[in-house]
Order: C-alpha cells, then structure tokens, then sequence
C-alpha cells in the first residue's frame, strides 16, 4: 500500500510496519507511531482472507527490470532517490592508493571536483567545467597510483544522480611511469549508457599513472563526467 510495508511474521506475535519511502532496507519497525496506517493494512489483509506477505505492497525493484525493457535507457522514469549503483572492488587497487595527479577541467562552482571519481561514493562525481567557457573534448583525468604497479584494466561508473550530461561513450586509456610521460596506449573502448559497472581489460601493463582521454559523451554532449573509477591491478 503506497510506500507502506506491514508484516506478520508469526501469526499472533504481532505485526510490523516499514515506511519503504525512507528506509528500503526495512531495519525500523515503525507500527507503534503509525497505527492507524496498520489498521488499515491489517483491514486489507482480512478482506482479501489471507495473511499479508512480504514484499505484497511495494518492493518497487521486483518490476524495475519489466520497466526497463518497456522504457528502454532514454525514457525510464526517474530513478528513486536512493537507489544507486556502485563500482564492485574486487580485483582492484585500494581506493586510498589512488589520487588525482592532472585533469583537463572540474566544476569547481558545484563541487564536482575530479577528486569526486576516486573517493569510493557512487553518489558523488566529477563533472567537466560547464559554467562560462564551457570545456568540450577531449577530457583528461590523469591518475597516480602511487608507485609502479601492474595494471590490468579500469572499471568506471556513470553517475547515478539521474542525469546523463557528461557520461562518457568513446575514451582512451593511457599508462605511463611518469606525469608527463603517459603516452603508453593500452585501450580503447565506447561505454554504454548505463548506470551500471562497465569494465575495460587489457594485458598486464607496469606504470605508475594511468591517463583517461575521453572523446564524446552518450548522447553527444561536450561534458564529460564520471561518479567513480577504479583500476584493476595489483
Ligand atoms: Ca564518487
């Protein structure tokens, strides 16, 4: 019923209310500050003649996949708040190991600082400078992994706010051992448009700097941006 989720979880032993709009992960029973709302749940469940079940009233997620094929990418209605993706870890260098050695342009204005791609939030990124002169491609995010590491591949997630201004599409990676000698290709790839992990591989490579130059963006925009990246590698 609407946000609302009422359960029994044995019969007898009491019923328990979660409001699915602030907490989807159910971990506060809130059915003594909202009875009248059981009430009315509880009503429910006995005119249907059966008991209540979980995930009866609004577990939204069970029909996200029904509405992404019905949508498509370009016309899914807006994300909930709160629901966002995030970049698995596995296999990658520790996040505090990582550190913003160069970039091409951040938007300082808004906070969305290219240090916003390394800090392990899915929820924060960074965006290219879009206020005055607007930057436009291609975009470089240079990378300091710290010392000489062997390096296997990136993983990179789009941002997750609901907008896709800056999403990269078409972009190449470069690796080298010093800041300005990152000249080494060794990928090139075009992510899709989605919120979820996309990963690049390629043969084990040393260096200390890894460098992204970014060419378009998903739908052609001259932004790019990124909520978090990772490098694979040891
Ligand atoms: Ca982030």
């Amino acid at each position: 019923m609407g946000n609302w989720k009422a359960i029994e979880p044995r019969k007898g032993k009491g019923w328990e209310l979660y409001d699915l709009s602030k907490d989807i992960t159910e971990q506060e029973n809130v059915a003594d500050r909202h009875s009248e709302i059981l009430d009315r749940m509880k009503r429910f469940a006995q005119m249907a003649h059966q008991p209540v079940h979980e995930g009866t009233y609004s577990d939204q997620s069970l029909n996200q996949e029904d509405r992404e094929a019905k949508y498509g990418d370009t016309k899914r209605p807006a994300r909930r708040a709160g629901r966002v993706e995030s970049l698995p870890r596995e296999g990658l260098i520790p996040g505090e190991n990582l550190k913003v050695a160069r970039v091409s342009s951040e938007a300082k204005g808004n906070g969305k600082l290219a240090a916003c791609a390394l800090d392990g939030d899915p929820r924060t990124h960074w965006h290219t400078r879009f206020q005055g002169k607007v930057a436009a491609h291609p975009h470089e995010l240079v990378v300091d992994l710290g010392r000489d590491r062997e390096i296997l591949g990136v993983r990179y997630l789009a941002r997750q706010d609901g907008g896709w201004n800056g999403a990269v599409a078409k972009c190449e990676f470069y690796v080298g051992d010093s800041l300005n000698q990152t000249d080494k290709l060794v990928a090139k790839t075009t992510f899709k448009k989605t919120r979820a992990a996309q990963q690049v591989d390629w043969k084990p490579v040393h260096g200390r700097f890894v460098r992204l130059r970014i060419l378009s963006e998903v739908n052609g925009g001259p932004w790019a941006s990124i909520a978090e990246l990772g490098v694979i590698g040891k």
